[in-house]
């Protein structure tokens, strides 16, 4: 017996000891591939996006933000990834993705969490009303088409910047599953969807990115 068979046949044991949210995670831990990114050695395989550098440019007003390897902010090591956003046309979406070799064509469970640096709080102020968002498909979208009320096509919502504890890190989480492509890929992404009103570059940074594929 394999050590998942085994897992399965303690299932109720399991269910009963850990409830089954718990239990569920230990059946996929067996099976599971994680990646890590802490974003020390540049990119690491991510790619810079925004709605204006992948296909066309969606929103009224070209607000010419971009993504950069930082050392202004780590959550570990010296280095992450800086978002930075300009609102100057309240519209925008700035994101990083990577494709992921899982393997097999049959539909996959993707986890994916991040650490998300933010000063922003809640509400009408500066940024307050900046989303952050994530993906995960078969490919990479050539071409995002947006907004759509608080949210771009294909992406998923994961909350507001603004935290009322102000300035620090916070992570973000989102699950899926996925379908991959006919060479077994798929498609993840990490992205700030502009909703606020500023005209500056305002920073964001992203460190510790973690894709579980199981
Ligand atoms: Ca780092």
């Amino acid at each position: 017996m394999n050590l998942k068979a085994l897992i399965t046949a303690g299932a109720a044991t399991a269910g009963m000891l850990l409830g089954n949210a718990a239990f569920a995670d230990a059946v996929t831990a067996v099976t599971a591939a994680s990646y890590d990114f802490g974003y020390e050695n540049g990119f690491e395989g991510w790619s810079a996006k925004t709605d204006e550098t992948s296909g066309a440019q969606d929103c009224p007003t070209r607000h010419n933000s971009s993504i950069v390897h930082s050392t202004a902010k780590a959550r570990t090591g010296t280095h992450s990834l800086e978002f930075r956003t300009n609102g100057v046309g309240d519209c925008g979406l700035v994101y990083s993705d990577r494709q992921f070799q899982v393997g097999t064509t049959s539909p996959v469970k993707v986890d994916l969490s991040f650490w998300f640096w933010s000063n922003d709080k809640p509400g009408p102020g500066t940024g307050g009303k900046n989303h952050v968002l994530a993906y995960s498909g078969a490919d990479c979208i050539a071409d995002p088409k947006g907004p759509i009320e608080s949210n771009w096509e294909g992406f998923t919502n994961l909350g507001t910047t603004g935290h009322e504890e102000g300035a620090g890190w916070y992570e973000y989480r989102y699950q899926a599953t996925v379908t991959p492509n006919s060479s077994g890929q798929i498609c993840v992404g990490q992205a700030v969807m502009i909703a606020s009103t500023y005209r500056f570059f305002k920073s964001y940074y992203v460190d510790d990115t973690r894709v579980t594929v199981s």
